[in-house]
This record gives structure tokens, sequence and C-alpha cells, in this order.
């Protein structure tokens, strides 16, 4: 009977979470991105643009939804700190990897770091949302910029869902579909990544 009994509590009070890794080139809206998303979830917090600083170590929000916890993990993107992106994948379920759509300049750059994740055997088969960052001042081609990079590493990125959207942490735009798109394909991909599990 108390077994039952702790079963159903524990079944009860289980929460289920999942990890999105939030990668990509230093200055590509990483931080101003899950900011904007911490202050779209919980109507408090969410720092000042201006206010945030270059990422050194994680910035960790999570976003609870359906009765799950989505713990985004902003890891700083200069060159020298990539190295430590992957010791997080090996626990994540999906990559969010923000590309600043503003800068056609380090387009090649940002190909480059998204072909090496793809061809990571600890991230094999989890979904990668790539958000098009800073819609707010990007013209409507740079959506297609982005679109076309990803289209252009199709065979490294194949066998996982993938998506492109355009989004904007000043404004907002787009982060609400991102984080609903990102939750159900990390729900569709838990029999390969379970999610971790706590209780409340
Ligand atoms: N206009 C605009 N600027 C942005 C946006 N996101 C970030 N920025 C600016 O881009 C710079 C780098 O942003 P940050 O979030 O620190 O990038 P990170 O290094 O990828 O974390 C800052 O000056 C931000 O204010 C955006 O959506 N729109
Ligand atoms: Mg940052």
């Amino acid at each position: 009977m108390f077994t039952l009994v702790s079963g159903a509590y524990r079944y009860f009070t289980r929460l289920d979470e999942y990890n999105v890794l939030i990668l990509g080139l230093d200055g590509a809206g990483k931080t101003t991105l899950l900011e904007r998303i911490k202050h779209q979830a919980t109507g408090v917090g969410g720092m000042a643009p201006e206010k945030i600083q270059p990422t050194v170590g994680v910035n960790i929000v999570k976003v609870h939804r359906q009765r799950r916890v989505v713990r985004f993990m902003d890891l700083g993107g200069q060159k020298d700190l990539r190295g430590i992106w992957s010791s997080y994948f090996g626990d994540s379920h999906a990559v969010l990897f923000v590309v600043d759509s503003a800068s056609a300049d380090r387009m090649e750059e940002a190909k480059g770091v998204l072909l090496d994740l793809a061809r990571q055997t600890e991230l094999e088969g989890v979904p990668v949302l790539v958000l098009a960052s800073k819609q707010d001042v990007a013209d409507v081609k740079a959506l297609l910029a982005v679109k076309e990079l990803v289209n252009s590493i199709a065979d490294t990125l194949d066998g996982r869902d993938v998506r492109v959207l355009g989004a904007s942490g000043i404004d907002g735009a787009g982060l609400h579909e991102a984080v609903d798109w990102l939750l159900s394909r990390m729900l569709e991909n838990s029999p390969a990544r379970p999610p971790a599990t706590s209780s409340y």
C-alpha cells in the first residue's frame, strides 16, 4: 500500500526537465534573447539590453510549460570559450543556435560553428532551432540568408528536426513560437533522450 501511495505521490510531483543549449557566436544576441524569454515566461526580470555584458560563465533560465521545465543554458560564445560547450552536450535535449541576421560578414563563421556542432556525436539526433536574431533591425533578406546557411549544411543536419525562425530579443518577436517548437520536439525525441526528473 505504502509503495502504491508513494508511487502515486512521486508520479504527481514529478517534474520532467529538458535542457536547451543556447549556442552561437559572441554578439549574436543569445543573452538578450534569454533575458526576453525569462521576461515573457515570468513577467518579471529580464535585464535591460544595455546592461547585458559579454557572457563568461553560463546563464541559466528555467521556464515552466505544461508541467515541464525547460532549462535554457546560455554559454559564452567567444572563440576561446567555445571549448567548454562540449561538456554540456551529453545532458542536452536541444540546441538553440543563434545567428545575428544583421551581420552578413559573420555568416560564414556562424556556418562553420553550426557545422561543427552538427558533427558532434554527443549531439546526434537532438532537435536544432536556428534563430535568426535581431529581426527588428535586419532586412527581409537576412532571414533568407540564414535559411540558406542551414540549407547548405542540410546533409550534415539530416536525420534530426531542424527549423529556422526569425526572432528579436528586443521586441520579443518569435520567442513564444521558439519555446513551443523546442518543447514539442524535445517531447517527441524523449524516447531517444529522456528528460531528467526532479520533484516539486
Ligand atoms: N537590435 C537588436 N539588437 C540586439 C538584439 N539582441 C541583441 N542585440 C544587441 O547585440 C549585442 C550583443 O548581444 P548579446 O545578447 O550580449 O549577445 P551574446 O554575446 O550572443 O550573448 C548587444 O549590443 C545587444 O543589445 C536584437 O534582437 N535586436
Ligand atoms: Mg552572452
